[in-house]
Order: C-alpha cells, then sequence, then structure tokens
C-alpha cells in the first residue's frame, strides 16, 4: 500500500479483500486527496478574498466584481477532473459491477434474504437446484420459506446470520427481502446492494483473502437496525468443502460432496411432505 492510501485507513476504510476494491479505494484514495486540495485551495482564496477586498482598501463598492481570469481557469480545471473521474473511472467501473456478471457455473450463487433483523442465506445443495420459495411458507423454522413440496429444496443449505464462501471463486448474491428495505453490505468486499421485497437483485464479487468479515445492514430498517450483522467467512476451498459437508449433515443429508447421493431424509427445517410435481423454476421472490 503507498503512503497516498493512508488517507483510505486514516478515514476509517477497512482494507481491502476482494478482486475489484482496489480500484474502489483507488477513486476513494484519488477523491479524498483531491477534496483536500479544493478544501485548502478554496479555503486559501477565501482568506486572500477577505484581506484584498476589505473595506478599509476599497471604501467605494465595485460593480464589475473579477476581472482576472483565472477564477474561470481554475473553476472548468475543477469541472474537468471531476468529470474524468466520473466518465473515466467510476461510470466505467460500476458498469462492469453490473453488466459482467461471472458465468453461473463459475460462480458459487448464493440467495441473500434480510428480514428484521437478520440475514437468511440459501446455498443450493449437491443438486445445484434452489428450492422454490413463497412467502406462504414463512415461519420460524423455515426463515426462507422454503417449498417442502419441491424436491430441488430437500438438499438446499440455509444459514442465518453466517455466510461460507470459498476464496478465490466469484460470488454472486441475489438479494430479496421479506419485509421492509434492507441495504446488504460487505465492507472489506467493497461491495452491497439493497434488499427490496419482491426484486431480486443481484451483485458479485471475488473474495481473495481468508478471513471473517463483517455483514451489515446499510439501510436504516427499523428499532433493531444497529444490530443487523453477519459474518462472511471466507474459508480455502478444503474448509470450504468441510463446511458443506458438515452443515449438509447438520440438514440431515447423506454428504454434501456426493452430488447426485441418495437422500434418505429431510432437513428437520422442512416437513415431511410428498414431492408434488418436478421443480419448478424459481417462483415469487419474497
Ligand atoms: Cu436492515
Amino acid at each position: 500500500m503507498s503512503s497516498l492510501a493512508l488517507i483510505n485507513e486514516f478515514l476509517g476504510q477497512p482494507p481491502n479483500a476482494s478482486s475489484h476494491g482496489y480500484q474502489i479505494d483507488h477513486i476513494l484514495e484519488f477523491c479524498h486527496w483531491f477534496m483536500g486540495a479544493l478544501f485548502l485551495g478554496w479555503s486559501a482564496f477565501f482568506i486572500f478574498v477577505l484581506i484584498r477586498f476589505r473595506k478599509g482598501r476599497h471604501p467605494a463598492a465595485d460593480h464589475h466584481g473579477v476581472r482576472s481570469p483565472i477564477s474561470t481557469h481554475l473553476e472548468f480545471s475543477v469541472v474537468l477532473i471531476e468529470a474524468v473521474l466520473l466518465l473515466g473511472f467510476a461510470i466505467p467501473l460500476w458498469a462492469k459491477r453490473v453488466n459482467q456478471f461471472p458465468p453461473g457455473k463459475e460462480a458459487l450463487v448464493v440467495h441473500v434474504v434480510g428480514q428484521q433483523f437478520s440475514w437468511n442465506f440459501q446455498l443450493a445443495g449437491p443438486d445445484g437446484q434452489f428450492g422454490r420459495r413463497d412467502i406462504s411458507f414463512v415461519s420460524n423454522s423455515n426463515p426462507m420459506g422454503l417449498d417442502p413440496n419441491d424436491p430441488a429444496g430437500k438438499d438446499d443449505i440455509i444459514t442465518q446470520g453466517e455466510l461460507h464462501v470459498p476464496v478465490n471463486r466469484p460470488v454472486i448474491l441475489e438479494l430479496a427481502s421479506k419485509d421492509v428495505i434492507h441495504d446488504f453490505f460487505l465492507p472489506h468486499m467493497r461491495i452491497g446492494g439493497d434488499a427490496i421485497p419482491g426484486s431480486l437483485i443481484p451483485i458479485w464479487f471475488t473474495p481473495l483473502k481468508t478471513g471473517t468479515y463483517e455483514v451489515i445492514c446499510a439501510q436504516l430498517c427499523g428499532l433493531g437496525h444497529y444490530s443487523m450483522k453477519g459474518s462472511l467467512v471466507v474459508d480455502t476451498p478444503e474448509d470450504y468443502q468441510a463446511w458443506l459437508k458438515e452443515r449438509a449433515e447438520l440438514a440431515g443429508t447423506q454428504s454434501a460432496s456426493a452430488p447426485g447421493a441418495p437422500k434418505t431424509e429431510n432437513p428437520p427445517a422442512k416437513q415431511e411432505n410428498k414431492p408434488a410435481q418436478p421443480a419448478p423454476s424459481p417462483g415469487p421472490q419474497l
């Protein structure tokens, strides 16, 4: 990290842990220094004007105002730098985040549902298919509202408050909410997005460093907003597989590491029910 980057740290930004984060950090770093220079420049100009145009020196008002072109040039330069920042860096970076998603097979897809005041996560399980969700199935033991009749959901892994992902693999999070508007924010990954009832908003990032990172809600969503926190654990691929296996065992399935393995039990959170129809496409989002 260059010493110039210390300004981000000084302002309280946590260290970056994602592949695209350094680009965001560079823009922030430049903006902070640029704003610092503008602050000093305009402050110096203000003091100069106070002294230069004091009443003692100009007893009668001059209605012509400034004659020097310097201030015009200065203002034009500031506009130019800001335009370059916006058009040259910020908008292309944003476009990449929202348009260039990694292919679904390469990425780990996780469904995230916010609620007052926690985060629920759903992984597809060994069959690679997400079970259908519907608000009518939501209960304390079924926070995601998984349809118990959908066989695709039998092996799904549901967690509350903690999400595990493998390092160096793109992660696509599909954000939704079942009550009010929340905002799923991963400060260390330099990514976030609103979780809105009735909408499915995808965001993506690639974690570069293993560790445990904070998940927070960045949208004031009620009295307990302050407590709407969770953790993102970035594991080595081996640790991630071990975690998947553990979760699958907890959920009552046989094995998470053997795709297609016969499943003899249902997760306790889901009721025993006859599978009705073939797996439908993902239903109405919460
Ligand atoms: Cu919230």
